[in-house]
């Protein structure tokens, strides 16, 4: 697609092109009108079949995050005196590969680590940057998904035999959801959200149940809504399971023929003080005997979970109470229950107990991941195994981690940081080099989030604007490094004119054949696969799709494991044809397209343990479980309220959009507080306030909210951006939670951050 066409085609005749949402994980199919490099119009695009039209407020606004003032448009390095200069890619390239290959001489692998490789968005170029971490030689990868779902992950490891085994809830098929700690109304996480809860209130045999502190606009239309006192699920949870132990309400015919370790776990629950438990959530005790009673006989019953129990007090402990509700009625593996889910292309792999721990802290990876927790002391320490380069993708770790301080003291002490983004973020501003990627609307680009049931589809997106500086697809960033480390050749001319070949005759299998004979003479470039298939199959590829070739590899795998799922989609073959044919319908394809289709039944093969059986028991959860009796929760007298640090709102998307002028309401991001608490302070709505924790303090603009609990306040995520104004004027969008947040207070086990609780004090701003 070259510029001019582009443009041309939209002046002439407006076009709407096919593409996706990039702001949360659904990634509903959009269709968009472009014109001189701006997006004008956006719709939900009806023909998309994950998404069938559904659109949502903030999908209208996506010429904010294509046009702002803080996009990035040339390689930058930064000079002696903090400023930043452009540098020419050749140059840029060659510097840091210098740096790289100094540090792994000097420090080994062990000194680089690696952050992001994905967003809501994009995952595509995070595929080739397992080959630059395997160049650099570090296991150190950490991410966004470290600070929120290890916890999870690793339960699931325990539960199912592999970190790896993913767990999707059945929300659309079941007949009784519990809703824990999330928003959908809000932060969606489920197809064409909004409708689906309508549905659920319309339908009188469907019950819909939130459990959330706050009247949640997902709460106020629930059936029942169980007001958890915050950080307090742990004790409600396990009252709700001990009911379903101490009625018999389990599915023991499930429980027997599925599971190990029954007896041992019943144990744990038989005598638990429910009425005690229960009031110690702050939940009438009959009501949480209702949920259960109402969980363990529904025809189908699911639970679904996010950040209210992941981001809280108790967190691992809280994921595997969650599971054992859906494992102990037999909710599992059944239409309308949670069940597996294969990974199309895998986000998280499975960490054994004996690979590389980190240097400082000692802490083990969780399906690969590593926290951000645990970063700044992994950067900012003597140990002479500390972390010295950092390269950072697709992430604002200097806003969304926890402990901004504490990020911005180790970011100093790097010898090298590299950031990869589309603007200049927060975090850019301490890199020494900062390399500018194209958007995701000028680039082929993707998500792995594949989770449709039965079917699921994989979105291959195409660009539809031209580029509009010296920027570059993620992919080709990587292939430049790792030519530059010295890790691969610049060509590999047999293998392009194996690709061209194998592309002019369908039948043709020239390219397999000869990246097996190349990997088999040089097995150290198996782990670069990717990056190479870019560099030869890539370049075969329709114009513009370049970026695509690491899915060649994907559908290669997947059909291999999952080949009748595959056909089930209407295509034919196996082996390599099936592969083939996979990749190619993605290709053609601008819209999403279906990977496979699962029988409910067949999600029992992805169980990965030896004997087929879900481990129930989980030592180190259960003795975790049996202190809650004695857990005393000391309140801190000069932190008196709890701050529930990250709520999603009609108008927040991560760091996503960077300037505020997108969002209709609530621009400056308002903390919630109970009209009580204000009118003690001698406050009202639109007032000033001081947020102060132990590690710092925010301002921000108080609303009163009968919404939240007394004592309890809320901030909303995704805002702190700095922005410039009309003027030029670099100003501050809404509150940066993060500055009050310890990396410290977080899981013992995942190192997640509990961000819902975070003592605070309040105090009005003198203005
Ligand atoms: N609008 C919007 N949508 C988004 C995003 C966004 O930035 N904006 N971000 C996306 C991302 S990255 C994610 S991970 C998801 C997250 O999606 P969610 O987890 O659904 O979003 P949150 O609002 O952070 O938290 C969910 C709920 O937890 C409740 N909560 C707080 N403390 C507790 C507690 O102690 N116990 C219980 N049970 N509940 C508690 C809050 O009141 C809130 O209603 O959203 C995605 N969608
Ligand atoms: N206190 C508190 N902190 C939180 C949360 C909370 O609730 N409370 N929520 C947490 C959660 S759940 C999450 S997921 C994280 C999210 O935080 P991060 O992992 O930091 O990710 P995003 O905010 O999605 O930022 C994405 C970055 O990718 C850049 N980007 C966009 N498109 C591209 C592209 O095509 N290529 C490249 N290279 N870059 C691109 C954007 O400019 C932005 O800088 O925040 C976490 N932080
Ligand atoms: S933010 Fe999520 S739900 Fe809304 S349009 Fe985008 S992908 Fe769809
Ligand atoms: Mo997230």
């Amino acid at each position: 697609m070259s510029d001019a066409e582009t443009v041309e085609e939209c002046v002439d005749q407006p076009v709407w092109k096919p593409t996706a949402c990039i702001l949360c994980s659904i990634n509903c199919g959009l269709e968009m009108q472009v014109d001189k490099g701006r997006i004008v119009k956006v719709r939900g695009d009806k023909l998309a079949p994950n998404s069938e039209g559904y659109i949502c407020q903030k999908a209208a606004k996506l010429d904010h995050y294509q046009n702002h003032s803080a996009r990035l448009r040339q390689p930058l390095k930064r000079q002696p005196n903090g400023e930043y200069a452009p540098i020419s890619w050749d140059a840029a390239i060659a510097e840091i590969t210098t740096r790289m290959r100094d540090i792994k001489a000097q420090h080994g692998g062990g000194a680089f680590a690696y952050y992001g490789g994905g967003g809501q968005g994009n995952h595509l170029g995070g595929s080739y940057s397992g080959a630059l971490r395997a160049a650099l030689d570090t296991p150190y990868l950490y991410t966004a998904l470290a600070q929120e779902k290890t916890g999870d992950f690793w339960v699931n490891g325990k539960l199912f035999g592999r970190e790896s085994c993913f767990v999707l809830e059945g929300m659309e098929h079941s007949d009784y959801c519990i809703v824990l700690g999330a928003n959908p109304y809000m932060a969606h996480g489920v197809r064409k959200t909004r409708d689906l809860l309508k549905a659920y209130k319309k339908d009188p045999s469907r019950t819909l149940v939130v459990i959330d502190p706050r009247v949640s606009e997902t709460a106020k239309d629930a059936d029942i809504h169980l007001r958890v006192r915050p950080g307090m699920d742990a004790y409600l949870l396990s009252a709700i399971i001990a009911v379903i132990f101490q009625e018999e309400l389990e599915n023991k015919e499930f429980l027997n023929q599925h599971t190990n370790g029954y007896d041992d776990l019943r144990r744990h629950f038989i005598d638990l003080p429910i009425e005690q438990y229960a009031t110690t959530a702050g939940v009438d005790p009959e009501l949480a005997r209702q949920v259960a009673r109402g969980f363990a006989t529904a025809k189908s019953a699911t639970v679904r979970a996010d950040l209210g129990i992941q981001h809280s007090l108790h967190s691992t402990l809280n994921s595997y109470l969650e599971k054992l509700l859906f494992l102990v009625t037999g909710n599992f593996n059944r239409s309308g229950g949670n069940h597996l889910m294969a990974q199309f292309a895998p986000l998280i792999g499975h960490s054994k107990a004996d690979d590389q721990k980190t240097a400082v802290t000692g802490m083990y990876g969780i399906a690969k991941l590593f926290p951000p927790n645990i970063l700044p002391q992994e950067i900012d320490s003597d140990h002479p195994g500390r972390i010295r380069a950092l390269i950072v993708d697709s992430a604002n770790p200097a806003l969304s981690a926890a402990d901004t301080e504490a990020y911005r003291n180790a970011f100093k002490k790097l010898e090298l940081m590299v950031v990869i983004d589309v603007a200049m973020t927060e975090t850019a501003l301490h890199a020494h080099y900062i390399l500018p990627a194209d958007s995701q609307f000028e680039k082929v680009e993707s998500t792995y989030f594949t989770f449709g049931f039965p079917t699921s589809y994989y979105h291959l997106r195409r660009p539809i604007l031209p580029r509009s500086g010296d920027t570059l697809p993620e992919p080709e960033i990587y292939r430049r490094l790792l030519v530059g480390l010295g890790a691969i050749p610049d060509h590999f001319p047999l293998l392009e004119k194996a690709a061209r070949l194998d592309r002019r005759l369908p039948f043709s299998r020239a390219f397999p054949l000869a990246l097996a004979a190349t990997l088999k003479r040089h097995p150290q470039w198996r782990k670069y696969v990717p990056v190479i298939l870019y560099a030869t199959l890539g370049k075969a590829l329709p114009e513009g799709m370049q970026s695509a070739a690491a899915i060649w590899g994907v559908c290669q795998m997947y059909a291999a494991k999952f080949g009748s799922q595959v056909r089930r989609t209407g295509l034919q073959g196996k082996g390599y044809a099936l592969g083939l044919a996979l990749f190619n319908r993605f290709l053609e394809s601008p819209r999403p397209a279906p990977i496979s289709t699962f029988k409910v039944e067949e999600t029992w093969d992805l169980l990965k343990t030896r004997d087929r059986k879900i481990n129930l028991h989980i030592p180190e959860l259960t003795e975790w479980l049996d202190r809650l009796k004695t857990e005393a929760l000391s309140e801190d007298r000069d932190y008196p309220f709890i701050l529930a640090a990250g709520e999603r709102r009609a108008y927040n998307a991560n760091q996503i959009y960077r300037g505020p002028e997108w969002r209709k309401t609530d621009k400056e991001g308002v903390l919630r507080v109970h009209p009580s608490d204000l009118a003690k302070l001698g406050l009202v709505s639109g007032d000033k306030v001081r947020c102060r924790s132990r590690r710092g303090a925010v301002e921000a603009i108080a609303s009163a909210d009968e919404s939240v609990l007394p004592g309890v306040l809320t901030l909303p995520h995704g805002f702190g951006m700095l922005y410039q104004d009309e003027q030029g004027r670099q100003l501050r969008n809404g509150p940066a939670i993060n500055m009050l947040t310890d990396a410290a207070h977080c899981d013992p086990i995942a190192k997640t951050p509990y961000h819902k609780y975070v003592p605070v004090a309040l105090e009005a701003v003198d203005v």
